[in-house]
């Protein structure tokens, strides 16, 4: 028996205040606004003029509020996009709250996703299924999908379903794209009297809603918090693991496809070296290029951002400066999505995407169908920068791009032309942004080995042992090598030794040894250790965490915001998006709310079209989590002969106390103030 299990599903997470009340109501906030993107005005007519609503409670409804409340309903519920932690909690949330509202309402779960709505494949959910999963990791109850309704033919067949089902409303757990989904369908089904009302799900964490004056509405989607402890834990392990075998260097890709949310609060949990976040990356500036090129009259637009070749040396370089200091291994933290935010590779996804969506809408073919081989997608391209007229794209892919398109690896260019998801995006998952971005380090470390630059420090004590131990008659090898540790290094580096091979030749030049003769293991043990070798592990840590099962924060979270969108629909809410205020501060400040999603819309580039969707949010380089990174970064590295500084935050435990009850991004971004 699995007593880890049994405790899980037997817990019943605390509910905030408002739900202990014989009913809830909704109460307009009306100090949140938004600045309304034209589009959204006229695609989303019926549920742009929403407002945030809180939820409140009262022991003393009217009869209108109560029978309202307690209406036996039908109400369905979809878990869209990758899973998170906490999912089945919002269903338990929303079942509870709705049986307790009225025992006759029925809760349909639809199956894998939106194709579920879309084809009518459904279950109705019980009591003992919605226990079964009370507390517990994944989607599996009713699983997921990554459709999107994103058509008229999939708009009416998913209307059509609800009316079938006669449903008084639809739940949408999931992403930005899929509260996007939410809000369009709020608007087809309004005149239906079909309310949709969304959930943030995402282990991304790059659903963070606040209003134009920078008020919090949501902090955080669920999720976020137990694939960060989960990833956190396996790569505190392996900052164990370096720090004791001290061979390798560990390069951990973490998952979220654009935002960095999750290495950098990965970054906070561990200390591990270093830790890439694209947002960072996409900020830098290179100043000494501004200012040659302001002497001359100029604008250097090439400054901004950073390159994949500048990257890699900015990695070389903390490699160097911890073998410098005899540390030739370390814990190296990259976000999925980091080359989202690198210049070429940036111009690169929107070209393509272009070319890829232009082809798709006037040759009324899939791009990936016609072109199924790397080669011939290749030569397309290689036939536009011809100017083939008759390619709408001509004019997006140029000799330059191709040049630059040809120099990185096959397997990248492979990637960089997989095919977008359903929602348009560019798969970084698919792609090996590790392996990209190693190449180009290993490459640049070679050099560096050859120039004598990257080697590793020993200490003197070290290598005057190593010599006792291996008994080698000094008269015969003369002072150069055994009168002290630096003229050991002097043969080492100096002399651009960086193989065995090269070494003997240097003995044998230098006449300490004959031709026949094998170099002594004293000598062969300093080479070693002073002539680095580049090992690394890579580990991607993604899928793993999006299914674990969920912290206490996340199923009490997940938990409420179940009982929130029951709150929602029982008052009568559509388009709307549920939240819980204040998730930074003590259980009892936790306020439960409804955001407008359509006022969250703006037009963003997808499969080469602007669409409305949901706007993404991004780590913030100004606010205090990342500051706090960057404030102890050279700390982290610890490029000095003193210990490392990792953090063990342990495992995901259900019970007893663990070192902190929610993301520490959250407790840092909430102290606000740039
Ligand atoms: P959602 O935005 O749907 O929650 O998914 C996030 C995510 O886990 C990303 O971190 C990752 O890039 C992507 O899903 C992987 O998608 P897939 O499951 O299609 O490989």
């Amino acid at each position: 028996e699995n007593l880890e299990l049994k405790e899980r599903v037997a817990y019943r997470p605390p509910v905030c205040e408002v739900f202990n009340r014989t009913c809830t109501t909704l109460q307009t906030e009306p100090q949140y606004q938004f600045e309304i993107d034209k589009e959204a005005r006229r695609q989303l007519s019926h549920i742009i003029g929403n407002t945030v609503q809180r939820v409140a409670g009262t022991d003393d409804p009217d009869e209108a509020v109560r029978a309202g409340y307690t209406k036996a309903r039908n109400i369905g519920i979809v878990f869209s996009g990758g899973p998170a932690p906490g999912g089945h909690n919002v269903i338990a949330g929303l079942f509870d709250a709705a049986k307790k509202a009225n025992p006759a309402t029925r809760v349909f779960g639809f199956l894998m996703g939106p194709d579920g709505i879309i084809d009518a494949d459904y279950m109705e959910l019980t009591a003992p299924l919605v226990d079964r999963y009370r507390n517990v990791g994944g989607f599996t109850m009713i699983r997921t999908g990554r459709t999107k309704i994103d058509n008229q033919k999939k708009m009416s067949l998913s209307r059509e379903t609800c009316k079938r089902l006669d449903l008084d409303a639809l739940v949408v757990v999931g992403g930005d794209d899929s509260n996007t989904n939410a809000a369009f369908l709020a608007q087809e089904m309004f005149n239906d009297d079909i309310q949709v009302i969304g959930v943030p799900k995402t282990i991304d964490g790059d659903i963070q809603v606040r209003d134009a004056c920078g008020q919090v509405l949501c902090a955080m989607s669920f999720g976020f918090h137990t694939a960060a402890r989960a990833f956190s834990q396996a790569i505190a392990n392996l900052c164990t693991d370096s720090s004791s075998d001290v061979k390798y260097w560990h390069v951990c890709k973490v998952m979220g496809r654009v935002a960095s949310h999750l290495a950098l609060e990965v970054a906070l949990q561990t200390h591990a070296n270093m830790t890439l976040v694209g947002e960072d990356l996409a900020d830098y500036v290179d100043y000494d290029r501004l200012e040659k090129a302001e002497k001359e009259g100029q604008v250097d637009y090439t400054a901004y951002g950073m390159t994949l070749r500048h990257l890699s040396r900015v990695i070389c370089d903390a490699i160097m400066d911890r073998a410098a200091v005899g540390k030739n291994y370390g814990v190296l933290v990259v976000p999925e999505g980091v080359l989202e935010f690198i210049n070429e590779i940036q111009v690169f996804i929107i070209k393509l995407n272009t070319i890829i969506g232009n082809y798709n809408k006037v040759h009324d073919r899939d791009f990936h169908t016609a072109f199924p081989a790397l080669d011939d997608k290749l030569e397309y391209l290689r036939r536009l920068v011809r100017g083939i007229r008759k390619d709408v794209s001509y004019n997006v892919w140029n000799a330059r791009d191709d040049e630059l398109f040809n120099d990185i690896p096959e397997f990248f260019q492979e990637g960089l032309l997989t095919e977008r998801d359903s929602h348009g995006n560019f798969q970084f998952s698919q792609v090996e942004t590790e392996k990209v971005l190693l190449d180009l380090v290993k490459d640049y470390l070679g050099i560096l080995k050859e120039k004598g630059r990257y080697k590793i420090g020993i200490e003197e004590g070290q290598y005057a042992k190593i010599m006792q131990t291996g008994g080698l008659d000094p008269e015969m090898y003369g002072p150069i090598l055994f009168d002290n540790w630096k003229q050991a290094r002097y043969l080492m580096i100096k002399k651009m030794i960086i193989s065995k091979k090269t070494l003997k030749a240097a003995l044998v030049k230098d006449g300490f040894l004959g031709e026949e003769d094998a170099i002594p293991a004293p000598i062969e043990k300093i080479y070693e250790l002073s002539v680095p070798k580049f090992k690394t592990q890579t580990h991607f840590y993604g899928y793993d965490g999006r299914g674990s099962d969920p912290t206490r924060f996340d199923c009490i979270y997940t938990y409420n915001l179940g009982r929130t969108v029951f709150s929602l629909i029982a008052n009568g809410a559509t388009g709307q998006m549920a939240a819980i205020l204040n998730l930074e501060q003590d259980f009892h400040n936790w306020r439960p709310i409804g955001i407008p999603i359509a006022p969250l819309m703006h037009l963003e580039e997808r499969k080469g079209r602007l669409e409305l969707v949901l706007e993404k949010s991004i780590v913030d380089v100004n606010a205090p989590a990342f500051r706090v990174v960057k404030a102890f970064r050279e700390k982290w590295l610890a490029a000095s002969p003193d210990g490392d500084h990792y953090r063990h935050p342990g495992p995901i435990r259900f019970t007893g106390t663990s070192e902190e009850d929610r993301p520490i991004t959250l407790l840092l971004n909430a102290l606000g103030g740039h």
